[in-house]
């Protein structure tokens, strides 16, 4: 089925797909109905062996402004219980494939906390990042303590999530929290190029790479470093391992077939 409020563009570059949060009046607020069509589409995207990396943008103005405040206004802790709307986040989480945000505007909330969720992000000089739920009355729920605290450090996480200040794209870069800033003109392109350089490489080490990197977040040293050893070993199991060494040698460009 057709999605209502994404756009899904294929092959921006190849091997990579590009799904647009589209709701542009309500300033892309992330309604249960497009986190569902979210988490379809990415989940047929994780699944094609033709896309290899997934950029997730909103437009010029917001990534996200969060999620949709109107929809949420009235509901009671049984029916948000009842909803269960983070089980689709648990299921984003999941996606094998990076994925890089494209940030321009406000990545607020719900919205800051995609951004946290994918591999990567890219933002241009626009982009403001914050976790204003406080002002609501609410707190963060979708991994907003959780992913900030750990990308920016305590103090900034709890600056952030106690009074709602955002954070300027520069604040967002130099506190680690997001990886590059460009022009307005140029955030997607920069995304998409970021991806398709990804999606260059061998698709098996990609994955157990960014399944290893994810690791380091929820294990000691001890056993992240024995599953990254154990990756490590599985990707001299595949044709990739092979033409990426022997390309080496020849000095030639590899060609990774994600075997
Ligand atoms: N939900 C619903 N509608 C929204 C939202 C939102 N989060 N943000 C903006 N809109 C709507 C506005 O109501 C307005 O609609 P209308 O024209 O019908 O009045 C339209 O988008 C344009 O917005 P503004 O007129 O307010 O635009 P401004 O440029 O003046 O202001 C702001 C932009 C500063 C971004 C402002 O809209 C704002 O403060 N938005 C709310 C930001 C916010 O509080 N986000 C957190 C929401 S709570 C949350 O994310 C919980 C996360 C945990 C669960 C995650 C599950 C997805």
């Amino acid at each position: 089925m057709t999605p209502e409020h994404l756009i899904v563009h294929q092959q921006p570059a190849p091997h990579v797909a590009h799904v647009q949060l589209h709701r542009p009046k309500e300033l892309n607020a992330l309604n249960l109905e497009l986190m569902g069509e979210l988490r379809d589409v990415l989940r047929q995207l994780d699944a094609d062996d033709q896309v290899r990396a997934i950029v997730i943008s909103g437009d010029e103005k917001a990534f996200a402004a969060g999620a949709d405040i109107k929809q949420m206004a009235d509901k009671t802790a049984i029916d948000m219980y009842n909803i269960d709307q983070f089980s689709t986040w648990d299921t984003i989480r999941r996606i094998k494939k990076p994925l890089i945000a494209a940030v321009s505007g406000f990545a607020l909330g719900g919205g800051c906390e995609l951004t946290m969720l994918c591999d990567l992000i890219i933002a241009s000089e626009t982009a403001r990042f914050g976790q204003p739920e406080i002002k609501l009355g609410i707190m963060p729920g979708a991994g907003g303590t959780q992913r900030l605290t750990r990308a920016v450090g305590k103090a900034l996480a709890m600056e952030m999530v106690l009074t709602g200040r955002l954070l300027t794209a520069e604040e967002a870069f130099q506190a680690g929290l997001i990886n590059k800033i460009v022009p307005v003109p140029l955030y997607l392109q920069e995304a998409v190029k970021m991806a398709a350089t990804i999606a260059s490489m061998s698709p098996l080490a990609v994955r157990m790479a960014k399944e290893a990197v994810l690791k380091s977040f929820d294990t000691t040293l001890d056993e992240g470093l024995q599953f990254e050893r154990k990756n490590f070993y599985l990707l001299f199991a595949t044709e990739d391992q092979k033409e990426g060494m022997q390309a080496f040698v020849e000095k030639r460009k590899p060609v990774f077939k994600g075997r």
